[in-house]
């Protein structure tokens, strides 16, 4: 059924910004580049995109009679935060299972930012000494087994909403909602550029505008840019996801390879270490525009765009939308770098 007869929970202020990089523009020489703010996008604890995501599922949710939502990332998950803060925002309980995704010693790293923030709103947050993985976790699936042990109803949410049945349903509708602001600003997008971890932010734009493209709109390249560093799995994820929002939206046919656009080479050492090109990215659109991104995602995704626009593999005549999808506050356990 069309995105538009999916039930809908508001928790974003509704379409989230977009505007013109023009200084970054400038200093590029080329390519006009936009970015569409979803670090901007709710008042619920500042947000991102996993609010978006989560305002397709809390319907769901609801209809569980749960009173418990039950997730999972690492110690800085933006994810987690955003759980806790739809938790709150909903009158439930949130148990948040942190594993140890980042080999990062900031004495500060299961303290500060994201962390914290689940901790002020209340979340019972169990830190583990796991390592990175975007797949389904004993520890989360053991979490949701005590919650139901101690008499609760658990409502599991797994790593970044992207492996539930409706976890990529928000951003088809941002292709939708990218469509209309198009429209009102007088401008086209040819090209998307997104930051790819556990999938289904990438793969509900490559339904979405797939989606619109079979309704006469027109042709886009969706690029990712991996900054999980387990690239292959990263792909096979999105690939999953985006067949299944495609089925749910009835496009009527397969997601094909090509429409899967992943590309390695800004994702560092490994998931949540920055290496030379992520804080020159950090620095340069801190500095060009006063926009602040994150070392472990927004970063890389921005060290991506910027060579794929310098070295001409994103042409000078295109237009590029930056989707800026939030995550700042782990800035506050990487403060070493700067
Ligand atoms: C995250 C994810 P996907 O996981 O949907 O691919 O999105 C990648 C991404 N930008 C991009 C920011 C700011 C993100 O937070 N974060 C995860 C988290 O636990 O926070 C799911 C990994």
């Amino acid at each position: 059924m069309p995105i538009t007869d999916f039930e809908r929970y508001p928790l974003t202020f509704g379409p989230s910004p977009v505007h013109e990089l023009k200084r970054l523009s400038e200093h590029l020489g080329g390519a006009r580049v936009w970015a569409k703010r979803e670090d901007v996008n709710s008042g619920l604890a500042f947000g991102g995109n996993k609010t978006r995501k989560l305002e397709y599922i809390v319907p769901d949710i609801l209809d569980s009679g749960a009173d418990t939502l039950v997730s999972i990332g690492g110690y800085q998950s933006n994810h987690t935060r955003q759980v806790a803060a739809v938790a709150a925002h909903l009158g439930l309980k949130s148990r948040l299972v942190q594993e140890r995704w980042v080999d990062w010693d900031d004495p500060v790293n299961d303290k500060v930012g994201n962390i914290e923030l689940s901790r002020i709103m209340g979340a019972d947050v169990h830190l583990d000494s796991a390592g990175f993985d975007i797949g389904i976790r004993s520890s989360w699936e053991n979490a949701i087994a005590e919650v139901e042990a101690a008499g609760g109803r658990p409502y599991p949410i797994p790593a970044g909403a992207s492996e539930h049945k409706f976890g990529a349903l928000g951003f088809v509708n941002w292709a939708y909602e990218v469509a209309e602001q198009e429209k009102d600003l007088g401008v086209l997008f040819d090209t998307i550029i997104v930051c790819t971890v556990t999938g289904s932010t990438h793969a509900g734009m490559i339904a979405g505008f797939a989606a619109l493209e079979a309704a006469g709109g027109p042709k886009r390249q969706v690029i990712g840019i991996d900054a999980s560093a387990t690239l292959d799995k990263t792909r096979d994820q999105v690939k999953r996801i985006a067949n299944n929002a495609a089925g749910l939206i009835g496009l009527g046919r397969d997601i094909t390879d090509a429409e899967v656009d992943i590309r390695s080479g800004w994702e560092g050492p490994a998931y949540g270490i920055p290496d030379e090109s992520t804080i020159n990215a950090i620095r340069t659109t801190a500095e060009l525009e006063g926009v602040i991104l994150d070392p472990v995602y927004e970063g890389k995704s921005m060290a991506g765009l910027l060579d794929l626009v310098g070295n001409g593999a994103v042409g000078k005549d295109s237009t590029v939308l930056y989707a800026h999808l939030g995550g700042q506050l782990a800035l506050n356990a990487y403060s070493s770098i700067f």
